[in-house]
């Protein structure tokens, strides 16, 4: 309670908040500096999930649950500070995801938006509205809200992803929505690319019609490692690098230039061999991928090893720095675009 009252004073209140207790009154007062922070304090840590541990976890899940039993046989990556909330950041889910050959985990369709990063296999697929996207490692492929999707492995190789969702986001909206489809796998209604020849390359069907097949708003959905790689390369090898990321490109949706899709933004960047970034902090937690090289992050002093497939997470307003042992290469995903709609985002560069 309000410390250093005059004890007639404070005992009276003490018996106003037992009186109106019952009532759900409470004063605003005794929390209000917690309430409205001066700057964000998230309860959510900096963490790293050690890729062959988590992935010896998931392999052993997979002897126990097919993913048709499961549904989605996803080991949720559950911040330590977020304990039984599911979540990585406040506003995100993460997840890692394993498809044994020959299984299919079932079609189904909800609010929440989802995005793949492919960790492992090569050949299994995400089906997005009957269209699957063959995924290969490091490709990104979404689910934006209220499409259908299903996974399934052809081949005779586990398939594992991280799973990246606004699950938080919409239940912090109370706006949950999900169906099934009585069958496992959606009818394909189209062959495999169809979208990614459509909506892939700066070009959209003209005059629309049949020819534009995808939800205006949200056509594309397969953004293959073998394009974002070498764009990244031709970046570096050109560009002047950013002091505090390195060389950064955001993967956007072409209809609007925009973030990948309404909650989740995503991005791609290389730090050199050698090369320091300097402190940035940002609103946004983010949630990171290694692709390749080796390296540290620093979060206020504290220093977390990289190696290849780690996943790591860095709640907002932590001042972060990358030191890239070998070249590093990552991939990132946050709330910004939710954030920069709401007006809410900043970020600090020192
Ligand atoms: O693949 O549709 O990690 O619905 C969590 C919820 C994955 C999915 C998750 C999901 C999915």
């Amino acid at each position: 309670m309000t410390k250093s009252l005059p004890n007639a004073q404070h005992d009276q209140l003490a018996a106003l908040y037992e009186e109106m207790a019952p009532e759900s009154l409470t004063p605003l007062w005794e929390i209000l500096s917690a309430l409205v922070l001066s700057e964000p304090e998230s309860p959510a840590r900096v963490h790293r999930w050690n890729y062959q541990s988590a992935r010896n976890h998931l392999m052993r899940a997979g002897d126990l649950i097919s993913a048709e039993e499961a549904e989605r046989r996803v080991l949720i990556l559950e911040n330590p500070g977020l304990k039984g909330q599911s979540s990585i950041t406040p506003s995100l889910y993460a997840g890692l995801q394993m498809i044994l050959p020959g299984e299919v985990a079932p079609c189904h369709r909800h609010s929440q938006c989802a995005l793949r990063f492919v960790i492992e296999g090569e050949g299994a697929y995400t089906a997005v509205d009957g269209e699957k996207a063959i995924m290969h490692p490091f490709d990104l492929v979404l689910t934006p809200g209220g499409q259908w999707h299903d996974h399934g492995n052809p081949t005779d190789t586990p398939m594992i992803w991280l799973d990246g969702l606004d699950i938080p986001t919409v239940r912090h909206f109370d706006a949950s929505f999900a169906e099934k489809l009585p069958e496992a796998m959606h009818p394909e209604t189209v062959e495999p690319g169809d979208t990614l020849a459509r909506y892939g390359h700066n070009m959209r069907p003209m005059r629309g019609g049949v020819a534009d097949r995808r939800p205006s708003h949200q056509p594309l959905f397969h953004y293959p490692y073998a394009d974002w790689r070498p764009a990244l390369d031709a970046m570096a090898a050109k560009a002047q690098i950013d002091p505090h990321l390195g060389h950064a490109l955001e993967f956007l949706n072409p209809a609007d230039g925009g973030a990948i899709m309404p909650t989740i933004s995503a991005h791609v960047r290389l730090i050199p061999q050698g090369y320091r970034t300097r402190p940035r902090r940002s609103t946004d937690g983010t949630t990171f991928v290694v692709v390749e090289g080796s390296g540290e992050a620093i979060v206020d002093g504290e220093r977390l090893a990289l190696s290849p497939r780690d996943i790591f997470v860095i709640p907002s307003w932590k001042a972060l720095e990358f030191v890239a042992e070998s070249q590093l290469v990552l991939f990132g995903f946050s709330d910004k675009t939710s954030q920069i709609k709401l007006n809410l985002y900043r970020e600090d560069l020192a």
